[in-house]
């Protein structure tokens, strides 16, 4: 691709009809990204790999580099008065930054960071929500309270992928586009756009170490692909799960298939395994936006009504005729 052809994110946005505002932030964003990626490419040279020694409002035990990661995307965002509070999987409540600011940014900073020992693909998930006019940052569960929004009121979202190549996949709702790092000029650079789920797969992404614990439709739907030619899907599957749900997104974003974390036996208390704000909602817009369908096997993840910042939720997402398929075992 001639360079003079390249369209950058910058030139990509400025081409929407979106609020300044939202540019500033969607740039900022991908400022972070880049240095998340700078930094993730040092790895052991850095002194970053291994874990932090604490854990976080999950109880999971955080990686260094969640915490630097998580760093570097508050820092981006703290200025230029556009965000008015951010909420990330690693702190236990919001961040308000600028009280009259018209957006909510919410992020997981570094997804499967229990990969980056293993130097396997992770990522950066991001979803930005409207500020509420009325909101207030007096205490923590009154600033929780503004970003109870369903993924529906989300206006932006989009994910990092750090792997061979630094991806950007992005949607503001109307379509996807990846864009790809330039590392001689830390641009991103458009390299597709109008991003569509191929309708037909066979690939399946599930951890399938955890079969004995699953729901029964979810036993159902998987034994159906384990069939394969010889059961009703008259065709056989293969299977992939990297457990960076980044890179199972994009892998389906990229060739289709399906990808499911349900809730199950083990999980069942806390709601399931994802978070629904600032991991299922994020990625399930960007696969509608592809043609796709995103449900917890009973209601649309975009539609679902949060109760709380940190809510975890059944995710089964990818091309819309096999979500179909698996909705249709939830029956
Ligand atoms: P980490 O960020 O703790 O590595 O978890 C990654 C993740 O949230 C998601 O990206 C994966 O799809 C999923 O967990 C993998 O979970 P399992 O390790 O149970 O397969």
């Amino acid at each position: 691709m001639n360079p003079s052809e390249h369209i950058t994110l910058a030139r990509y946005l400025s081409e929407k009809p979106l609020p300044d505002a939202l540019r500033g932030v969607l740039e900022s964003i991908a400022g972070a990204c880049v240095s998340i990626a700078i930094l993730i490419g040092k790895g052991g040279l850095a002194g970053v790999l291994g874990e932090a020694g604490r854990e976080n409002v999950q109880g999971e035990a955080q990686k260094k580099l969640d915490v630097l990661s998580n760093d570097i995307m508050l820092a981006a965002n703290a200025w230029g008065g556009r965000v008015a509070a951010m909420a990330s999987e690693e702190m236990d409540w919001p961040r308000p930054v600028a009280p009259r600011g018209d957006y909510l940014l919410l992020f997981d900073p570094l997804d499967g960071s229990s990969n980056i020992d293993v130097n396997v693909s992770v990522g950066t998930i991001f979803s930005v929500l409207p500020a509420p006019r009325d909101a207030d940052w007096s205490s923590d569960a009154a600033a929780e309270k503004a970003f109870l929004q369903p993924g529906t009121r989300q206006v932006a979202a989009g994910y990092a992928i750090y792997g061979p190549s630094t991806l950007l996949a992005l949607t503001v709702g109307d379509g996807v586009a990846i864009f790809t790092l330039d590392r001689e000029t830390d641009t991103f650079v458009l390299t597709r756009d109008r991003v569509r789920i191929p309708e037909e797969t066979r690939e399946f992404a599930i951890n399938l170490s955890n079969q004995r614990h699953w729901d029964a439709p979810v036993r159902r739907y998987v034994a159906e692909l384990l069939q394969g030619e010889t059961g009703p899907r008259a065709k056989d599957f293969n299977m992939r799960w990297v457990a960076s749900m980044v890179a199972d997104v994009h892998r389906i974003l990229t060739r289709g298939g399906i990808f499911l974390y349900p809730v199950d036996a083990r999980n069942r208390e806390k709601g399931g395994r994802l978070r629904l704000m600032y991991e299922a909602n994020p990625m399930a817009m960007l696969i509608e936006q592809a043609g796709g369908a995103a449900t917890t096997g009973y209601e649309c993840i975009l539609e679902v009504m949060p109760q709380r910042l940190h809510q975890r939720v059944s995710v089964i997402l990818g091309a819309r005729c096999e979500v179909d398929a698996a909705i249709a075992c939830h029956g």
